[in-house]
């Protein structure tokens, strides 16, 4: 059993235990465990349990560590599959909807019999939920807000919390015997922000060792249809995932077919009609029948007479006629950025030292590294107050001496405060080389008050970049309401840059909003918000949607090298107090 399915048990556990009414340090111990071996690396957990040392791992106990050891021989563990059948499996869903913890959901379980989240939804519409100890007719009204954005956003999963399932999946299959090639598709592959299945496209021989390997994964919970070259199962939690598997020499169009979007093909196929052209997952044929021979996705859109479109940007908005007229814009790759801006560290509330940060950083090749802990009111954050920022710049000093090769610069994650105040006073900012300004608290203003106190904030001449602006968070919290086009519009006049996020609960800007920031020529920086170390690799997503955005490496400002980055900041600064 891999890593991340040996969270999930835990975590499962650490749910079921807590309906129970369990003590909290054991639930909690739980999801501390879970925790952690959702980070760990597969290769790190085989050493240690083949070593039988997994209660080195900080946070598992002797119990715990049997357990893991029996789930990961087995497969399966009894306390796991007894708490499973003592409870509706439909609770689960319930911990989907946001502001649900297990303790309202027992609550609800035994007041009401909710069992399920259709349960809720009625039991909320006919007034029910009020009537239970600790609910009140305002959670009642939240809660049934929540349901129905869950079920607009159907049982779309974020993009972060499913993708490396899938890369995972792919590596997996590349092993099966006869496997040419194996790549994740569909909405994966093209960087969408939240996934509804995933796609995987195998060039094989044959199909059936390539189905063989994929309904003994571990991760596999159910067969939901197996055809000649098809099958399709589920992961744990419903997860759906398609696996295709075609000849080699059908690969390139059979992967292009099923990346989607299903729009942009629906324009590819046309064109092709208009050069006499049939394109499908099978290949690329003449009017005569007679097949083109296709190897690789650039061979592909030459042969419809247009330039190669990234999988990013295939949603027919646009992309299908530029690539028409000519070679799309160069897109920013993640090679280009040279450092890692807005990071958190044990100061606050990351999980790793300043120093681990630094060689983390230095590990990924970034060039420099902008230390951006929380600021003072961020309570719920272990926000810095001025003594902790100031004993924090020593240690930034110390660790510089260690780590030469990656620059570290003093920064911070300020809060925007109500009125649209920065949470230190100006002579504080002014000594940071970084002054990212967020809005975490007070989300609920309505759109004319919100857009008020953010531009308040882009007034202040030392706030450099305007950090995740819409406060959204995929799949539990809508964008704040907020006048995205005219805090734009604002940032571009002020020469103030735009945060494009990475963490993948956020991707905040949107890559829809990073395309009105370009045309708009806002300075973009690409961060990870990173929380510990292997947070650093967030980078990626934030370079994805960006891409998606149509953004450049010219307008990215930590594609710039140190030096002029700085320099970008400080003139920008210097043109706001001016
Ligand atoms: P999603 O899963 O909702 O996040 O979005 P996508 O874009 O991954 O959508 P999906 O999985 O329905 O399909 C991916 C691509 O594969 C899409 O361009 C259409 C194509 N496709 C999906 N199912 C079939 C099928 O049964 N037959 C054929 N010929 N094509 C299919
Ligand atoms: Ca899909
Ligand atoms: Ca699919
Ligand atoms: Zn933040």
């Amino acid at each position: 059993m891999d890593h991340r399915a040996i969270a999930r048990v835990l975590r499962e556990i650490g749910f079921f235990l807590q309906l129970k009414g369990e003590n909290p340090f054991k639930t909690r111990a739980y999801e501390a465990a879970a925790a952690r071996f959702e980070e760990l690396p597969q290769d790190a957990l085989e050493q240690l349990l083949a070593r039988g040392t997994l209660t080195d791992l900080p946070g598992v106990g002797e119990a715990i560590s049997k357990k893991v050891a029996t789930l990961a021989s087995t497969g399966a563990l009894p306390l796991h599959q007894a708490l499973r059948a003592e409870f509706p499996a439909g609770l689960l869903d319930l911990a989907r909807v946001p502001d649900l913890g297990p303790k309202k959901i027992a609550a609800l379980h035994r007041a009401l019999g909710v069992a399920s989240p259709s349960d809720l939804r009625r039991a909320c519409e006919e007034g029910r939920v009020r009537e239970v100890k600790g609910f009140g007719e305002k959670t009642e009204i939240r809660l049934l807000e929540n349901l129905r954005s869950l079920e607009r956003s159907g049982l779309r999963r974020p993009l972060g919390a499913v993708r490396p399932l899938a890369l995972d999946l792919a590596q997996r299959l590349r092993r099966a015997p006869g496997v040419l090639r194996a790549e994740v598709a569909g909405s994966v592959r093209r960087f969408r922000e939240t996934v509804g299945d995933l796609d995987i496209v195998v060039g094989a021989a044959s199909a059936d060792p390539v189905f063989d390997a994929l309904v003994a994964s571990p991760e596999v919970e159910r067969v939901l249809g197996r055809g000649p070259t098809k099958c399709s199962v589920h992961l744990g939690g419903g997860l759906q995932v398609d696996v295709r598997v075609v000849g080699g020499e059908q690969f390139t169009t059979a992967l292009h077919h099923f990346t989607g979007s299903k729009a942009d093909h629906v324009r590819l196929r046309s064109l092709a009609r208009e050069r006499g052209l049939k394109i499908s997952e099978w290949g690329v044929e003449r009017a005569d029948g007679s097949r083109l021979s296709i190897d690789g996705e650039e061979a592909l859109y030459q042969a419809l007479g247009m330039a190669y479109v990234p999988p990013e940007l295939r949603e027919d908005q646009g992309e299908v006629e530029a690539a028409l007229r000519g070679p799309l814009p160069p897109l920013v790759e993640e090679r280009q950025i040279q450092g890692f801006v807005h990071v958190h560290t044990t100061w606050s509330d990351g999980k790793d030292s300043v120093r681990a940060m630094a060689e983390a950083a230095r590990e990924r090749g970034g060039r420099y590294l902008a230390i951006t802990d929380h600021s003072r009111s961020a309570g719920y954050a272990g926000g810095l107050d001025l003594p902790r920022l100031r004993a924090q710049w020593e240690e930034i000093a110390a660790v510089q001496r260690q780590v030469p090769e990656v620059l570290l610069l003093r920064g911070s994650e300020v809060d925007i405060l109500d009125d649209g105040r920065l949470d230190f006073p100006d002579e504080v900012l002014a000594e940071l080389d970084v002054v990212i300004g967020s809005v975490h608290s007070r989300l609920k203003l309505d759109e004319a008050a919100m857009t008020r106190r953010v531009l308040a904030a882009m007034d202040n001449p030392f706030l450099d970049i305007l950090g995740h602006p819409t406060g959204r968070l995929l799949g539990a919290r809508e964008p704040c309401p907020l006048d995205v086009g005219e805090v734009l519009s604002a940032a571009a006049r002020a020469g103030v840059a735009v945060e494009v996020n990475g963490s993948p609960e956020r991707l905040d800007l949107s890559a829809e909003h990073v395309r009105r920031a370009s045309d708009l020529h806002v300075g973009l920086v690409l961060t990870p918000d990173a929380h510990g170390i292997g947070g650093l690799a967030n980078l990626e997503y934030a370079v994805a949607t960006a891409r998606r955005g149509w953004a450049g490496p010219a307008e990215v400002l930590n594609c710039l090298d140190a030096d002029a980055f700085r320099a970008a900041l400080r003139s920008a600064r210097a043109r706001r107090c001016g």
